[in-house]
């Protein structure tokens, strides 16, 4: 309840932030994506709303977070392209809730559409529980309408969740996150390389795009790139920053 409320008075005051994660190429190490973060600035500091997780089961608090950085990201956007800056993706988290008012799609398709922000440059990121947990065709619904006007669509935590392989690859996406917690077995697991290795064969045949998450540590990224896994996200290239930062990561290394 206290995070509620909590929640609540940050979104209501303007306190949220998106901050950002590079996606990288793991052969040039060139940024290739953006994933927008969301932090609230509370007591002075940046707070990851990872801690509100709770509170964002309620569908008001998850609408109302997703508008705010909807709107700070398509800003964010229109400003690099302004600049000439490429970032040429940015993802952003969306969760259950953000679903059930119906009106999700056309929201994301206003906001990027009075910032002049192109929704090819817009990866929609999407954990399992969204598709899974769905009772009608809501969700599936608004993932088509978006790919149709040219949004990505990214299923997020791959692994985390308790679908079906089969279940789990039959949902129309483009990319492919693979979750940290199968990252952070490399070299210490030989089981876990495994499936990493066969998931990059199998998201690769199918004709998606894979991200693996969380790699820290260069021996990590060695065994992705044996793999035949392209892209990466993970403090060994940066951790999520604010937008500024972001722009003079975007000019240095993009
Ligand atoms: O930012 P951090 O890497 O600490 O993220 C913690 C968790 O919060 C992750 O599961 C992430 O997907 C989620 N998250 C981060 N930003 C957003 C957001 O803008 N909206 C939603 N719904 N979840 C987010
Ligand atoms: O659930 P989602 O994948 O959207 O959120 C990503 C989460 O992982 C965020 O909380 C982000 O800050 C965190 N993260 C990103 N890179 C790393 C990393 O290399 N190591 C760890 N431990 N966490 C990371
Ligand atoms: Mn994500
Ligand atoms: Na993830």
């Amino acid at each position: 309840i206290a995070l509620v409320r909590q929640l609540d008075q940050a979104l209501s005051e303007n306190l949220v932030e998106p901050y950002y994660q590079p996606i990288v190429n793991l052969e040039t190490n060139e940024i290739v994506g953006l994933e927008a973060l969301a932090r609230l600035r509370i007591g002075g500091e940046m707070v990851s709303v990872g801690e509100y997780h709770l509170a964002l089961t309620d569908p008001r608090l998850a609408c109302e977070l997703t508008g705010k950085m909807l709107e700070q990201v398509a800003q964010d956007m229109r400003g690099w392209l302004d600049a000439g800056i490429d970032f040429q993706h940015v993802g952003v988290n969306v969760t259950t809730g953000d679903f059930q008012r119906g009106d999700l799609a056309e929201r994301i398709i206003d906001i990027f559409g009075w910032a002049d922000v192109p929704l090819s440059h817009i990866v929609l990121e999407v954990n399992e529980a969204v598709f899974v947990g769905g009772s009608d065709r809501s969700v599936p619904h608004a993932v088509e309408a978006l790919r149709s006007r040219g949004i990505l669509v990214a299923l997020d935590d791959f692994g985390t969740g308790f679908a079906s392989l089969t279940h789990l690859l039959s949902f129309p996406v483009d990319v492919i996150k693979i979750d940290r917690s199968f990252v952070t077995k490399l070299g210490v697991d030989g089981p876990s390389e495994t499936v990493v290795s066969g998931l990059v064969d199998i998201v690769k045949k199918l004709g998606m795009r894979i991200v693996a998450e969380g790699v820290e540590y260069e021996a990590q990224a060695d065994a992705l790139r044996r793999f035949g896994c392209r892209l990466a996200q993970g403090y060994l290239y940066s951790k999520p920053v604010s937008a500024a930062q972001c722009t003079r990561l975007l000019e240095a290394y993009a």
